[in-house]
Protein backbone atom coordinates (compact mmCIF):
# COMPACT_ATOMS: atom_id res chain seq x y z
CA UNK A 1 0.00 0.00 0.00
CA UNK A 2 2.33 2.05 0.77
CA UNK A 3 4.48 2.86 -2.80
CA UNK A 4 4.95 6.06 -4.03
CA UNK A 5 7.18 6.83 -7.52
CA UNK A 6 8.05 10.59 -7.16
CA UNK A 7 10.13 10.32 -10.59
CA UNK A 8 7.00 8.85 -12.78
CA UNK A 9 4.77 11.49 -10.59
CA UNK A 10 2.90 8.70 -8.36
CA UNK A 11 3.06 11.13 -5.07
CA UNK A 12 1.86 7.88 -3.12
CA UNK A 13 -0.80 6.04 -1.17
CA UNK A 14 -2.49 6.91 2.10
CA UNK A 15 -2.98 4.96 5.11
CA UNK A 16 -5.46 7.80 6.41
CA UNK A 17 -8.51 7.10 4.23
CA UNK A 18 -9.29 10.75 2.12
CA UNK A 19 -5.75 11.50 3.28
CA UNK A 20 -4.56 12.10 0.00
CA UNK A 21 -7.15 15.05 -1.39
CA UNK A 22 -5.37 17.43 0.57
CA UNK A 23 -2.36 16.78 -1.01
CA UNK A 24 -3.98 16.25 -4.55
CA UNK A 25 -4.94 19.33 -4.78
CA UNK A 26 -2.14 20.74 -3.37
CA UNK A 27 0.00 19.84 -6.23
CA UNK A 28 -2.97 21.02 -8.39
CA UNK A 29 -2.57 24.51 -7.02
CA UNK A 30 1.21 23.87 -7.81
CA UNK A 31 0.70 22.69 -11.33
CA UNK A 32 -1.84 26.08 -11.55
CA UNK A 33 1.00 28.95 -10.38
CA UNK A 34 3.76 26.97 -12.18
CA UNK A 35 1.50 26.87 -15.73
CA UNK A 36 2.42 23.27 -16.16
CA UNK A 37 0.35 21.60 -18.45
CA UNK A 38 0.12 18.72 -15.99
CA UNK A 39 -3.32 17.74 -14.19
CA UNK A 40 -3.73 15.57 -11.17
CA UNK A 41 -5.65 12.68 -10.85
CA UNK A 42 -6.69 11.40 -6.79
CA UNK A 43 -7.92 8.19 -6.38
CA UNK A 44 -10.05 7.10 -3.70
CA UNK A 45 -11.97 4.17 -2.59
CA UNK A 46 -16.11 4.53 -1.86
CA UNK A 47 -14.93 4.61 2.28
CA UNK A 48 -13.37 7.69 1.70
CA UNK A 49 -16.63 9.55 0.20
CA UNK A 50 -17.64 10.91 3.48
CA UNK A 51 -14.99 12.20 5.15
CA UNK A 52 -15.22 15.73 5.86
CA UNK A 53 -11.87 16.24 3.50
CA UNK A 54 -14.27 15.05 0.78
CA UNK A 55 -16.54 17.54 0.69
CA UNK A 56 -13.75 20.54 1.40
CA UNK A 57 -11.21 19.57 -1.30
CA UNK A 58 -14.05 19.14 -3.90
CA UNK A 59 -15.16 22.53 -3.18
CA UNK A 60 -12.01 24.61 -2.62
CA UNK A 61 -10.89 22.51 -6.05
CA UNK A 62 -14.42 24.12 -7.89
CA UNK A 63 -14.08 27.85 -6.79
CA UNK A 64 -10.47 27.63 -7.50
CA UNK A 65 -10.84 26.06 -10.82
CA UNK A 66 -7.56 23.43 -10.15
CA UNK A 67 -6.39 20.74 -12.68
CA UNK A 68 -7.41 17.62 -11.04
CA UNK A 69 -9.63 14.25 -11.43
CA UNK A 70 -10.98 13.03 -8.17
CA UNK A 71 -11.18 9.01 -9.16
CA UNK A 72 -14.54 7.51 -6.92
CA UNK A 73 -13.15 3.70 -6.98
CA UNK A 74 -16.41 2.24 -5.88
CA UNK A 75 -16.25 -1.78 -5.15
CA UNK A 76 -19.31 -1.58 -3.07
CA UNK A 77 -17.88 -2.24 0.28
CA UNK A 78 -15.73 0.03 2.52
CA UNK A 79 -13.84 -3.25 4.56
CA UNK A 80 -17.24 -4.49 5.12
CA UNK A 81 -19.54 -1.94 5.00
CA UNK A 82 -21.63 -1.66 2.30
CA UNK A 83 -21.50 1.67 -0.14
CA UNK A 84 -26.10 1.48 -0.05
CA UNK A 85 -25.79 1.46 3.81
CA UNK A 86 -24.26 4.71 4.12
CA UNK A 87 -24.94 7.02 1.42
CA UNK A 88 -28.57 8.18 0.69
CA UNK A 89 -28.08 8.42 -3.18
CA UNK A 90 -27.51 5.74 -5.94
CA UNK A 91 -23.98 6.80 -6.87
CA UNK A 92 -21.42 9.15 -5.40
CA UNK A 93 -20.71 10.89 -8.66
CA UNK A 94 -23.98 12.72 -8.58
CA UNK A 95 -22.62 14.51 -5.94
CA UNK A 96 -20.36 16.38 -8.40
CA UNK A 97 -23.39 19.16 -9.05
CA UNK A 98 -23.06 20.45 -5.36
CA UNK A 99 -20.05 21.43 -5.78
CA UNK A 100 -20.62 22.72 -9.64
CA UNK A 101 -18.56 20.33 -11.46
CA UNK A 102 -19.14 17.65 -14.15
CA UNK A 103 -19.63 14.09 -12.55
CA UNK A 104 -19.02 11.40 -15.02
CA UNK A 105 -20.00 7.69 -14.55
CA UNK A 106 -18.39 4.01 -16.10
CA UNK A 107 -20.58 1.82 -15.05
CA UNK A 108 -17.96 -0.94 -15.81
CA UNK A 109 -14.97 -0.40 -14.52
CA UNK A 110 -13.45 -3.65 -15.39
CA UNK A 111 -13.42 -2.21 -19.19
CA UNK A 112 -10.07 -1.36 -19.70
CA UNK A 113 -10.58 0.51 -23.20
CA UNK A 114 -14.43 1.64 -21.76
CA UNK A 115 -12.24 3.69 -18.99
CA UNK A 116 -9.57 4.84 -21.30
CA UNK A 117 -11.35 6.40 -23.47
CA UNK A 118 -13.32 8.35 -21.06
CA UNK A 119 -10.38 9.13 -19.48
CA UNK A 120 -9.30 10.74 -22.73
CA UNK A 121 -12.30 12.77 -22.78
CA UNK A 122 -11.93 14.10 -19.43
CA UNK A 123 -8.23 14.48 -19.35
CA UNK A 124 -8.51 16.77 -22.03
CA UNK A 125 -11.27 19.36 -20.62
CA UNK A 126 -9.11 19.42 -16.79
CA UNK A 127 -5.92 20.04 -19.21
CA UNK A 128 -8.00 22.86 -20.59
CA UNK A 129 -8.12 24.99 -17.43
CA UNK A 130 -11.73 23.75 -16.82
CA UNK A 131 -11.43 22.93 -13.60
CA UNK A 132 -11.65 19.90 -11.76
CA UNK A 133 -14.07 17.00 -12.27
CA UNK A 134 -15.44 14.06 -10.35
CA UNK A 135 -15.28 10.45 -11.99
CA UNK A 136 -16.69 7.31 -10.03
CA UNK A 137 -16.58 3.62 -11.49
CA UNK A 138 -18.04 0.29 -10.34
CA UNK A 139 -15.10 -2.44 -9.59
CA UNK A 140 -14.80 -5.33 -7.22
CA UNK A 141 -12.11 -6.27 -4.99
CA UNK A 142 -11.96 -10.57 -4.91
CA UNK A 143 -9.93 -10.62 -1.61
CA UNK A 144 -10.19 -9.25 1.74
CA UNK A 145 -9.84 -5.27 2.39
CA UNK A 146 -6.81 -6.66 4.80
CA UNK A 147 -5.50 -10.04 5.75
CA UNK A 148 -7.86 -10.01 8.63
CA UNK A 149 -11.02 -9.43 6.88
CA UNK A 150 -12.55 -13.14 7.06
CA UNK A 151 -15.36 -11.74 4.62
CA UNK A 152 -18.48 -12.60 5.76
CA UNK A 153 -20.23 -9.29 5.11
CA UNK A 154 -20.53 -11.19 0.96
CA UNK A 155 -21.24 -14.38 -0.62
CA UNK A 156 -18.48 -16.65 -2.66
CA UNK A 157 -21.02 -16.60 -4.86
CA UNK A 158 -20.86 -12.82 -5.68
CA UNK A 159 -17.22 -12.90 -5.56
CA UNK A 160 -17.21 -15.63 -8.37
CA UNK A 161 -19.31 -13.80 -10.41
CA UNK A 162 -16.94 -10.85 -10.16
CA UNK A 163 -13.91 -12.58 -10.66
CA UNK A 164 -15.84 -13.50 -14.39
CA UNK A 165 -15.23 -10.08 -14.81
CA UNK A 166 -11.36 -9.68 -14.61
CA UNK A 167 -10.35 -6.45 -15.96
CA UNK A 168 -6.84 -7.82 -16.90
CA UNK A 169 -8.19 -11.16 -18.17
CA UNK A 170 -10.48 -9.05 -20.48
CA UNK A 171 -8.21 -6.78 -21.91
CA UNK A 172 -5.71 -9.90 -22.17
CA UNK A 173 -8.53 -11.10 -24.55
CA UNK A 174 -9.12 -7.44 -26.50
CA UNK A 175 -5.39 -7.63 -27.34
CA UNK A 176 -5.27 -11.13 -28.76
CA UNK A 177 -8.80 -10.81 -30.42
CA UNK A 178 -7.29 -7.36 -32.32
CA UNK A 179 -3.80 -9.10 -32.84
CA UNK A 180 -2.32 -6.74 -31.01
CA UNK A 181 -0.17 -9.44 -28.74
CA UNK A 182 0.41 -13.03 -29.10
CA UNK A 183 0.07 -15.57 -26.71
CA UNK A 184 3.83 -15.47 -26.42
CA UNK A 185 4.34 -11.76 -26.17
CA UNK A 186 1.36 -12.58 -22.91
CA UNK A 187 3.77 -15.10 -21.32
CA UNK A 188 6.58 -12.86 -21.44
CA UNK A 189 5.10 -9.73 -19.64
CA UNK A 190 3.46 -12.14 -16.86
CA UNK A 191 7.29 -13.43 -16.50
CA UNK A 192 9.06 -9.86 -16.76
CA UNK A 193 6.38 -8.39 -13.99
CA UNK A 194 6.92 -11.72 -11.92
CA UNK A 195 10.59 -11.77 -12.42
CA UNK A 196 10.23 -7.48 -11.22
CA UNK A 197 8.46 -8.57 -7.84
CA UNK A 198 10.49 -11.26 -6.94
CA UNK A 199 13.77 -8.58 -7.21
CA UNK A 200 12.27 -6.01 -5.10
CA UNK A 201 11.19 -8.38 -2.80
CA UNK A 202 14.96 -9.93 -2.41
CA UNK A 203 15.69 -6.05 -2.97
CA UNK A 204 13.99 -5.36 0.25
CA UNK A 205 14.62 -8.24 2.33
CA UNK A 206 18.73 -8.11 1.65
CA UNK A 207 18.27 -4.37 2.66
CA UNK A 208 19.40 -2.74 6.23
CA UNK A 209 16.95 -1.91 8.74
CA UNK A 210 16.29 2.10 8.55
CA UNK A 211 18.34 3.76 11.56
CA UNK A 212 16.29 5.45 13.73
CA UNK A 213 18.30 9.00 12.79
CA UNK A 214 15.98 8.49 9.11
CA UNK A 215 12.62 9.03 11.10
CA UNK A 216 13.67 12.79 11.41
CA UNK A 217 14.80 13.25 7.68
CA UNK A 218 12.20 15.45 5.85
CA UNK A 219 10.50 16.77 8.84
CA UNK A 220 9.84 20.47 8.33
CA UNK A 221 10.12 22.51 12.20
CA UNK A 222 10.12 26.42 12.16
C1 LIG B 1 -9.55 8.65 8.61
C2 LIG B 1 -9.62 7.17 8.74
N1 LIG B 1 -10.71 6.60 9.32
C3 LIG B 1 -10.80 5.26 9.43
C4 LIG B 1 -9.78 4.45 8.99
C5 LIG B 1 -9.90 2.94 9.12
N2 LIG B 1 -10.16 2.38 7.77
C6 LIG B 1 -9.18 1.82 7.06
S1 LIG B 1 -9.74 1.38 5.54
C7 LIG B 1 -11.31 1.92 5.84
C8 LIG B 1 -12.41 1.84 4.79
C9 LIG B 1 -11.87 2.00 3.43
O1 LIG B 1 -12.86 1.78 2.47
P1 LIG B 1 -12.48 1.72 0.94
O2 LIG B 1 -11.63 2.90 0.62
O3 LIG B 1 -13.74 1.56 0.18
O4 LIG B 1 -11.52 0.45 0.84
P2 LIG B 1 -11.88 -1.09 0.48
O5 LIG B 1 -12.52 -1.69 1.69
O6 LIG B 1 -12.75 -1.08 -0.72
O7 LIG B 1 -10.55 -1.75 0.22
C10 LIG B 1 -11.39 2.45 7.13
C11 LIG B 1 -12.62 3.02 7.69
C12 LIG B 1 -8.64 5.08 8.39
N3 LIG B 1 -7.62 4.37 7.92
N4 LIG B 1 -8.59 6.42 8.26
MG1 LIG C 1 -14.32 0.14 -1.14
Amino acid sequence: MHIADLDGGNLGANGIVGGGMGMAIGAALTQKIKKTDKIVVCFFGDGAVNEGTFHETLNMASIWKLPVIFYSINNMYGISTPISSVINIDYNYRRAASYGIPGHFIEDGNDLMAVYNKFEEIVKYVREGNGPVLVESITYRYLGHSTSDPGKYRTKEEVDEWKKKDPILRFEQYLLDNKLVTKKDIEAIEKASEDAVEESVKFALSSPEPTLESAFEDIFAP
